[in-house]
């Protein structure tokens, strides 16, 4: 299909600025079609969200007391004991044993495995044995450093079963970021891999692993997964392999029953500057709202439906999205170990196709990567199989969403706009598909339960058809308690801004004249240019409307005139070129999509943005080229060769102005 028509197409679906209301037959059926939920939630949130916890988990022993709030701390189902991963496992055995739980694709074809709930079971017990094996018990922190496989939920698993708490993380890490982490969390073991795949390459966990615990004092064993099969040096002593000492473990292992308010796991946020912070959730809150949105907001038909979360496991996405969510509402996950575009740029649909996915949840990125690509991928493929799809990690921009929902839903599917955070540890402002007539862009009202706002430098709710910050008014379960070994901090950066009862998210959102939150971007990319208040993502949102822009990402640099310039790095779509016409034209655009006070002042033409391994456009990076700073650590980029150009078109351009 001829990239033109679909750019035409997409630019009338634009132009309509259609809602898209439930289709009938979903709402016929969804899990929440009844608007009385909202009602509900927000008479009692409380009694509301006890409700949920009842309902989706099973409890060893019920609450004493439902919530407590000493601002700004906050402690939910007080005295109530449960198991995280006998929620996830044991209680589903007797009806739903032979379910398949994930379906493994590997990256490289021919090895997709089935594993159905009871063996993940066994597997679980048998790992949990082999941590106690090794002196592991509760509340000792257990490191994770692995790729996309099936052993990374089942250390996860065995790690809840036994109460001690995980440390995952992304296999993309440096060795000197996987040290920090391990020693800011104090983990006493390391569970990694020989090697994991990506695009056809290996990626030498082992030795990354090796090289971080050259100073890592509180590890004594290292558990290591063999997956590539690649010769890699076992320290005697310290180093195991994992599948020797499964061979040797009993399958037979009691969850502990767990506190609460004990620590499932700590999970380092995705902040690119300073000290990464250890975001900490608890068992019993955090499960609630996990399995509540996830069953609600994926609509979950546990026996019918296969779930895809294209995330990667050691996000936030990847904890709450593949391993508990799902789990908890024992349901049929897909796992992927590999990329979108390999071995060719249809991957996905090949999987959907195959594997007869009813539910994909990705990121913005991911789609607007797919458009670059073009239709022709996608629609090689059957994917009629698909009635949801949904999208998290930054703003969806209308076009991307409409594309989304078009060229992968064929027009049927609703899509959800999923907002939340590591902090959060759950989806907090999202439709419920059966429910919410969808804006694209939008994601439309916070989760029942969730008491959400949008108020100015002041405090104020900024009230409809305004911006300002959005605000969470009361904690919600899956709410984090704090970061690990720095309180100070937690009540600094989240719970200071507007005072200790409002959760500050640090991020911008528009509540339109429907009452609809419209999420902008974190606050720190948000620019002042002559006093206007211009989100970076809305001239992103700008540009990416131009029929021959693939992507763009746009920073305020400091300017001695306007406070700060808009500087935008473009990508375009293929077959088109960077010329000094162009940019006069895409300056033009911006002008009349926003207003001649959102013009860039500069456009930098680039094959590429620099992305973290998550997917997110590191905007501080591309403001240090815009303001011709020292570059900081590019390791957590994904591409990281694509900066070093970026820098010198930017400097090129300097001395052209
Ligand atoms: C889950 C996750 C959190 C930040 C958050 C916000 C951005 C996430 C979004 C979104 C607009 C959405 N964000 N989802 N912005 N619309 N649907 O991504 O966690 O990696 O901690 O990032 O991502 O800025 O503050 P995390």
């Amino acid at each position: 299909m001829p990239e033109r028509e679909v750019e035409q197409h997409i630019e009338a679906l634009l132009q309509e600025r259609r809602t898209f209301e439930p289709p009938a037959e979903f709402r016929a059926q969804a899990n929440a079609r009844d608007e009385s939920i909202y009602e509900e939630a927000n008479k009692d949130p409380v009694a509301w969200w006890a409700g949920q916890a009842r309902e989706r988990l099973t409890w060893f022993k019920e609450w004493d007391r439902d919530f407590n709030w000493d601002p700004p701390h906050y402690q939910w189902f007080i005295g109530g004991k449960l198991n995280a991963s006998y929620n996830c496992l044991d209680r589903h055995l007797d009806e739903h044993g032979d379910r398949i739980a994930y379906i493994w694709v590997p990256e490289l074809d021919g090895e997709t495995k089935r594993i159905t709930y009871r063996q993940l079971h066994e597997d679980v017990c048998r790992f949990a044995n082999v941590l106690k094996g090794q002196g592991i018990g509760k509340g000792d922190k257990v490191g994770i450093y692995m790729g996309m496989v099936p052993e990374l939920p089942v250390a996860m698993l065995a790690c809840a079963r036994i109460g001690a708490p995980h440390v995952v993380v992304f296999g993309g890490f440096s060795a000197d970021s996987l040290r920090e982490r391990m020693n800011q969390a104090g983990c006493k073991v390391m569970i990694t891999m020989d090697g994991g795949y990506r695009r056809g390459n290996t990626i030498p966990l082992k030795a990354n692993a090796d090289e971080a615990m050259q100073d890592t004092p509180t590890i004594e064993r290292c558990i290591v997964v063999r997956r590539t099969g690649d010769d890699v040096p076992m320290q005697q002593g310290r180093d195991l392999w994992y599948h020797e000492l499964m061979q040797d473990a009993s399958a037979d292992c009691e969850a502990e029953p767990m506190d609460a308010e004990d620590m499932l796991y700590m999970l380092h946020s995705s902040g690119t500057t300073g000290k990464p912070k250890g975001v900490v959730h608890t068992t019993g809150g955090y499960l609630t709202q996990v399995a509540s949105t996830h069953y609600n907001v994926f609509d979950i038909k546990p026996d019918r439906d296969i779930y895809w979360c294209a995330a990667d496991i050691g996000w936030v996405t990847g904890h709450s999205y593949i391993v508990y969510g799902p789990l908890t509402n024992a349901c049929t996950s897909v796992l992927y170990e590999g990329a979108p575009d390999y071995p060719d740029k249809d991957r996905f649909w090949t999987i959907v196709e195959e594997h007869k996915v009813t539910i994909l949840y990705t990121a913005p990125t991911t789609i607007r990567t797919f458009m670059k690509w073009g239709v022709d991928y996608p629609k090689k493929h059957d994917l009629s199989s698909l009635r949801l799809l949904g999208t998290v990690g930054e703003p969806i921009n209308p076009e991307a969403w409409i594309w989304y929902q078009e060229y992968i839903g064929g027009g049927r599917t609703p899509v959800v706009d999923t907002w939340w955070q590591t902090e959060t540890g759950a989806i907090m402002i999202t439709p419920l598909p059966g429910i919410t007539t969808l804006k694209p862009g939008s994601a439309t009202f916070p989760y029942p339960g969730v008491i959400a706002d949008v108020v100015d430098d002041a405090g104020n709710p900024v009230g409809r058809g305004k911006a300002g910050y959005v605000v969470i008014k009361h904690p919600t379960p899956g709410m984090l308690r704090t970061l690990y070994e720095a309180d100070d901090r937690y009540v600094e950066t989240y719970w200071s801004r507007f005072g200790d009862r409002v959760y500050f998210p640090a991020d911008g959102c528009k509540l339109d004249e429907d009452g609809y939150f419209w999420l902008l971007g974190r606050v720190d990319d948000v620019m002042n240019v002559s006093g206007h208040r211009i989100s970076t993502y809305e001239v992103e949102s700008a540009l990416v409307d131009h029929e021959k822009v693939a992507e763009a990402a746009v920073v305020g640099a400091q300017d001695p005139d306007t406070g700060q310039a808009i500087i935008a790095f473009v990508t375009l779509k293929g077959g088109n070129e960077g010329t000094e016409e162009l940019i006069a034209e895409l300056r033009e655009h911006v002008a009349k999509v926003i207003g001649k006070l959102a013009r860039p002042k500069s456009i930098i033409f680039t094959d590429e943005l620099p992305k973290t391994r998550s997917g997110k456009i590191m905007r501080r990076l591309l403001k240090d080229v815009a303001e011709g700073r020292q570059l900081g650590d590019v390791t957590t980029l994904q591409n990281a060769d694509v900066v070093e150009e970026i820098r010198q078109k930017a400097t090129l351009r300097a001395g052209e102005e």
